[in-house]
C-alpha cells in the first residue's frame, strides 16, 4: 500500500501540472475561458439527438443524421480519450443587432458572420496551443471546432462554461449568448472543471423572441423553421409561409441569443478577426442581389452558404 501513494501523489501533481499549462496556453492564445470535463459526461445526449432526429428537427442536414453515433457519444468517436477539454471565444458585438431590422433596404447579418470565418479562426488557435500541449505532455491530441460530430454544448455544460439555455445554445454568466465553442480531445488525464447549473428560471424571452416559432418546447429547436438553417445550411426552395416571417435577415439570425437577458454582463469581443466588418453590418440589399455566387462567397470569405439562399430572403422583403 505505503508504495502506491508517491505514484498517486505524482499522477496528481502532473494532472495539476498539465491542466495548469493548458490553461495558460488557451489565455494566451487569445480564449476567453477553458475548462475540462469527462468523456463519459454527457449520458443524456444520445436520447436527445435520436429524440431530434426522429422528428426530423434536422430538415436537410442529414450529415447529423449519419454521424449521430459518434457525434452522441465521444467515447465512439475516439476510444482513447480520456479527457475533453472546452474553449470559448467571446464574440459579443458592440450594439444590439436587431437594430438592422428595422431598415428594410439593408441586409441583416448575423454577429457570428460578420467579419472571418470562426472556424478558421478558433482552429488556428486551437492548433497552436494542441501543438505546445501534446509536446509537454507526451499524449495524443485531436482539436474540434463545429465541422466534427461533437455535441460541444452538452460537453460545453459539463466542462462548466455555461449552460444550455431554452434556446439550445449555450448560456454564460460572463458572455451572455455570445461564445463560440472549440474542443480538444487527448488522452492525457486532466483536472476535471465542475458543471454549470441553469440560471433560464422563468425566464422565456428567447422563445418569444423568434420569428418564426422554432422552438416546439423550451430546450428544443425544430431546425427546418429557423432562420439560421433557412438561410445557411438548407437545400432547396423555401416554404412560402415562411419567407415573410424571415423579412431582411439575409444570413443567419440572432433574435434569440440577443434577446437573453444574460447578455447584459457581455463586453464587446477582444478578438478583432471577431468584430463586424463594416461592409458587412448592414450591406444594402439591391447590392447583395447583383452579387453572383463567387462574388457573395468572396464577400462572406468563404462562409458556408450560397447567393441563391440569400437572394431568396432578399426577394421576400
Ligand atoms: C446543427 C447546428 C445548427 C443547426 C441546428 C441548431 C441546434 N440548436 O441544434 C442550425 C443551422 C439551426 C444552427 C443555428 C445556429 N447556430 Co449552430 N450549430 C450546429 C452544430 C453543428 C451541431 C448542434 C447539434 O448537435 N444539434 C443537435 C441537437 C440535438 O443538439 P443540441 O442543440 O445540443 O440539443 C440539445 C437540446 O435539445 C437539449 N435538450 C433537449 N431536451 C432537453 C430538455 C431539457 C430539460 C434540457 C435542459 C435540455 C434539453 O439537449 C440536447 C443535447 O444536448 C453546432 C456545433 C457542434 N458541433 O456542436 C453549432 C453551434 C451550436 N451553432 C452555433 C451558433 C453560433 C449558431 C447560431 C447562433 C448562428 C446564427 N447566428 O445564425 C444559430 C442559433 C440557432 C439556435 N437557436 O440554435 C454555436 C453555438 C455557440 C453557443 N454559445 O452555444 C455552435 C456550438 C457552433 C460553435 N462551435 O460555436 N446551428
Ligand atoms: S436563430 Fe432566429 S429563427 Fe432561429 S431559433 Fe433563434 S430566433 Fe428563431
Ligand atoms: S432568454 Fe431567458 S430562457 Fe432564453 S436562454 Fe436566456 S435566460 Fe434562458
Amino acid at each position: 500500500m505505503s508504495g502506491d501513494a508517491p505514484s498517486t501523489a505524482s499522477r496528481d501533481k502532473r494532472r495539476r501540472t498539465l491542466t495548469q499549462f493548458l490553461k495558460a496556453e488557451a489565455a494566451d492564445k487569445g480564449f476567453d475561458t477553458c475548462r475540462v470535463t469527462l468523456p463519459g459526461s454527457i449520458p443524456q445526449a444520445p436520447a436527445r439527438l435520436a429524440d431530434f432526429l426522429d422528428r426530423n428537427y434536422h430538415g436537410t442536414m442529414d450529415w447529423l443524421a449519419e454521424t449521430a453515433a459518434r457525434r452522441a457519444d465521444p467515447r465512439v468517436l475516439w476510444g482513447d480519450v480520456r479527457s475533453i477539454v472546452l474553449f470559448g471565444m467571446n464574440y459579443a458585438p458592440a450594439d444590439d443587432p436587431r437594430g438592422v431590422l428595422e431598415q428594410a433596404d439593408r441586409g441583416a447579418i448575423s454577429v457570428y458572420a460578420q467579419n472571418r470565418d470562426y472556424h478558421d479562426v478558433i482552429k488556428g488557435k486551437l492548433k497552436e496551443v494542441a501543438t505546445r500541449f501534446a509536446a509537454r505532455a507526451g499524449e495524443d491530441v485531436k482539436v474540434f471546432v463545429d465541422t466534427a460530430p461533437v455535441m460541444e454544448k452538452p460537453l460545453a455544460e459539463q466542462a462548466g462554461l455555461g449552460w444550455q439555455g431554452k434556446h439550445t445554445n449555450l448560456v454564460s454568466r460572463t458572455f451572455g449568448s455570445w461564445l463560440f465553442l472549440g474542443s480538444l480531445f487527448t488522452t492525457a488525464d486532466l483536472l476535471v472543471d465542475e458543471p454549470e447549473v441553469d440560471h433560464c428560471g422563468s425566464c422565456r424571452a428567447c422563445l418569444d423572441a423568434c420569428p418564426t416559432d422554432a422552438f416546439p418546447a423550451p430546450y428544443k429547436i425544430d431546425a427546418r423553421r429557423c432562420i439560421s438553417y433557412l438561410t445557411i445550411e438548407h437545400k432547396g426552395p423555401i416554404d412560402v409561409a415562411l419567407r415573410p416571417l424571415i423579412g431582411n435577415r439575409i444570413y443567419g439570425c440572432d433574435d434569440c441569443l440577443a434577446a437573453c437577458p444574460w447578455n447584459k454582463f457581455a463586453q464587446e469581443a477582444s478578438e478583432m478577426k471577431l468584430r463586424a466588418r463594416d461592409d458587412l453590418k448592414a450591406p444594402s440589399l439591391s447590392f447583395l442581389l447583383t452579387l453572383d455566387d463567387a462574388a457573395f462567397r468572396t464577400l462572406f470569405r468563404a462562409h458556408r452558404s450560397s447567393a441563391s439562399a440569400a437572394t431568396v430572403s432578399c426577394a421576400t422583403s
